[in-house]
């Protein structure tokens, strides 16, 4: 854990390798956001990465889905997912999804990249596996503007349990990165 003290002192290249990641595969968020220090905590590091998503064109938001990894999909069969994604993926359990799980994923997870063109993206952290499921076939319902709003916003959720593992609570708010049941 780092000191916000620490953060703010940090030059242009520091910054992002520290939180280049803080948005999947997209350290451009993390550049962006640099020149806003002083932070005052995490949830201001948050806010300045929301505000830049929501500034994104329809493209680039579509783009910053793109890039993330499917659940329990290719690369995380690779093994080759970020550490941060491997570790929110075993969090939610899919990394002990049975046979029959893993198919109805795999082909929730087609449907959904052939219906909207982006990947199904939800903080893993906030979910259990049965909840990642039911909820990937209630979300096949939407449209399309929705699904980037929903999907969207899961990045923000994403992005803020990073956050919390690299800077920890902002005063008088204990919170905790993970689910607590
Ligand atoms: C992810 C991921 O990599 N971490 C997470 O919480 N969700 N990916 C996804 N497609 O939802």
């Amino acid at each position: 854990m780092i000191t916000m003290a620490d953060v703010n002192q940090m030059d242009f290249e520091q910054f992002i390798e520290r939180f280049g990641n803080v948005v999947e595969h997209c350290p451009l968020a993390a550049g962006a956001i640099w020149a806003s220090r002083p932070f005052s905590d995490v949830n201001d590091i948050h806010e300045c990465v929301s505000t830049f998503l929501d500034s994104l064109p329809y493209h680039g938001r579509q783009a910053v889905l793109r890039v993330h990894p499917d659940l329990a999909g290719r690369v995380a069969q690779q093994g080759t997912l970020t550490s941060e994604s491997a570790g929110e993926q075993r969090s939610a359990g899919l990394t002990e999804l049975t046979e029959e799980e893993r198919q109805q994923l795999t082909d929730q997870n087609h449907r959904y990249k052939a219906k909207f063109g982006f990947p199904f993206v939800v903080c893993a952290r906030q979910n259990k596996k049965a909840a990642i499921l039911s909820g990937l076939e209630e979300r096949l319902r939407n449209d399309e503007d929705e699904e980037l709003r929903t999907g969207l916003e899961e990045v923000k959720k994403i992005t803020y349990l990073r956050l919390l593992d690299i800077v920890g609570p902002a005063e008088g708010r204990p919170e905790t990165a993970e689910r607590e049941d």
